[in-house]
């Protein structure tokens, strides 16, 4: 122990005598030893509707402060008049915000021409509620006599309080699907084994915010975990696994989600069962089964309104396929299994027509179930002959989402659920990285550019809501 402090009294006589040499290598006992700290913001005080105290702690050698307010976590932009704005005291007040928003504030000391790093960061959020616009999405739909949810397709990393993602969607969505992470490949790790983090996060989000969560999707060929498909047991044990999965997956989210996808893509392109490996170990029982499985442990969990979706992509245009969905919906509707059927609609500002959409649409409203537009998007540039989004095709497009949100709009309330867009930044979309695709890097499908600023896409869902 006396090494120890005889060995600390060495280092501070160090850093006592180099902090006072000066530049020309002399030192002078009139130069006094300064370090000045970095300050430690404290929370918030005095907050109202528009203002607030923010407070810091003392820098005994500071001579002012330099504080950042920011909606944003990270300070990408500052609050007009507080973007180091300069304070002699240990408190600033923040003055003509709007109701009901996440602020971030941090300072930093300064002395003469030394400032320090900044201090930790605060959060504070003014009270009473954020004005109502209606030029955001799930606003006006939430003000139509019918309304009914408006959803976007997320990540888990973009739901970080304070990023660009997590405003935009606080400000215009009422429902989230997970756009990868709820599937079984980065879910299941074995059998009996799970990683729930990415999904738990999106689950969560969704609970806090008071955000719809609709699960997607619990059984599909394209996102079976390598473990899986390695298989070497029976067919027998092969089934019980995805019951296993399916049951446990159902159970830890039961009362926390409204909806699963619980098979999605079972019909391929020529309007036959898809030949995947649940039909070919399972056989042509299996969806059923599925869906069966879903129920009992929603039921056991104690949640007896979960919502279970069948979910395909390019039944309105491809008839013999849409044909076979819905025997496949028949059937489950025989056996009281279905609740709903989710058309994908990746579509294209020339395809489907609206009377095609429509005709697909309609046979589910005539069977009573409920509809989910369930990942919209809308390419512009399928054929590969722009290079840019032109304004011509941007007005097509505009066009186009304002039809099928019209479409969907004009449905029975008692068959509305959600029209779900399926992501953010047209640059994140999955349109311009898709292998099948032949326009790769170039499509804008979705409503909001690269630097998330709206889109014509945009006004034309809104004018969709009329
Ligand atoms: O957009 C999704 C992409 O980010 C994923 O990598 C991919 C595989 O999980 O799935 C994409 O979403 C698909 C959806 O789950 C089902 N219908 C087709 C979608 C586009 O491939």
């Amino acid at each position: 122990m006396r090494i120890i402090k005889i060995k600390m009294g060495i280092a501070f006589f160090l850093v006592l005598t180099l902090l006072s040499c000066s530049k020309d290598g002399g030192s002078s006992s009139s130069d006094p030893v300064i370090v000045l700290g970095t300050p430690f913001a404290s929370n918030a005080s005095s907050i109202t509707d528009n203002s607030f105290t923010a407070n810091w702690v003392v820098v005994p050698e500071a001579e002012s402060y330099l504080i950042d307010v920011s909606t944003s976590n990270n300070f990408s932009n500052f609050v007009t008049g507080y973007n180091a704005l300069e304070k002699t005291g240990t408190t600033a007040e923040v003055m003509g915000l709007s109701p009901g928003v996440s602020y971030f504030y941090r300072v930093r000391a300064k002395q003469g021409n030394e400032v320090t790093n900044n201090s930790n960061i605060i959060t504070v959020t003014t009270t009473g509620n954020q004005p109502e616009d209606p030029t955001y999405l799930k606003v006006k739909a939430n003000a139509l006599p019918n309304p009914f949810y408006v959803g976007v397709a997320v990540k888990a990393n973009q739901l970080t309080d304070g990023s660009s993602y997590d405003a935009v969607l606080k400000n215009e969505f009422s429902s989230i699907t997970a756009e990868y992470e709820m599937k079984m490949n980065p879910i299941s790790t074995g059998s009996g084994s799970y990683s729930w983090d990415a999904a738990d996060k999106i689950v969560n989000y969704g609970n806090d915010n008071g955000i719809n969560v609709h699960g997607h999707a619990l059984v599909w060929h394209n996102a079976v975990p390598d473990w899986l498909s390695n298989f070497s047991g029976t067919d027998a044990e092969f089934a019980l696994e995805v019951k296993k999965y399916i049951t446990d997956v159902v159970t830890r989210y039961a009362g926390k989600i409204k909806s699963w996808d619980v098979v999605n893509e079972a019909v391929d392109d020529n309007g036959n069962m898809r030949s995947t490996i649940f039909l070919q170990k399972m056989g042509a029982n299996y969806i059923k089964d599925c869906y069966q499985w879903a129920r009992d442990a929603a039921n056991a969990a104690g949640d007896t309104n979960l919502l279970l979706f069948y979910n395909d992509y390019a039944t309105s245009t491809n008839i013999p396929k849409q044909n076979k969905m819905f025997t496949i919906v028949d059937d489950l509707m025989t056996s009281n299994l279905i609740d709903g059927v989710g058309f994908q609609m990746h579509n294209t500002y020339l395809s489907p027509t609206k009377e095609q959409i429509e005709t697909d649409i309609n046979r589910a409203v005539a069977l009573g179930l409920k509809i989910h537009v369930s990942e919209l998007d809308i390419q512009v540039n399928q054929n590969n002959d722009i290079t840019y989004l032109t304004e011509e095709r941007s007005l097509a497009q505009k066009e186009k989402y304002k039809e099928i949100v019209k479409i969907y709009n004009a449905l029975p309330d008692a068959n509305k659920y959600a029209l779900t867009v399926w992501g953010f930044k047209d640059n994140e979309s999955w349109i311009p990285y898709s292998t099948d695709l032949n326009h790769p890097g170039n499509d804008w499908p979705l409503l909001y550019d690269n630097k998330f600023e709206l889109k014509e896409a945009h006004t034309g869902f809104l004018e969709g809501l009329d």
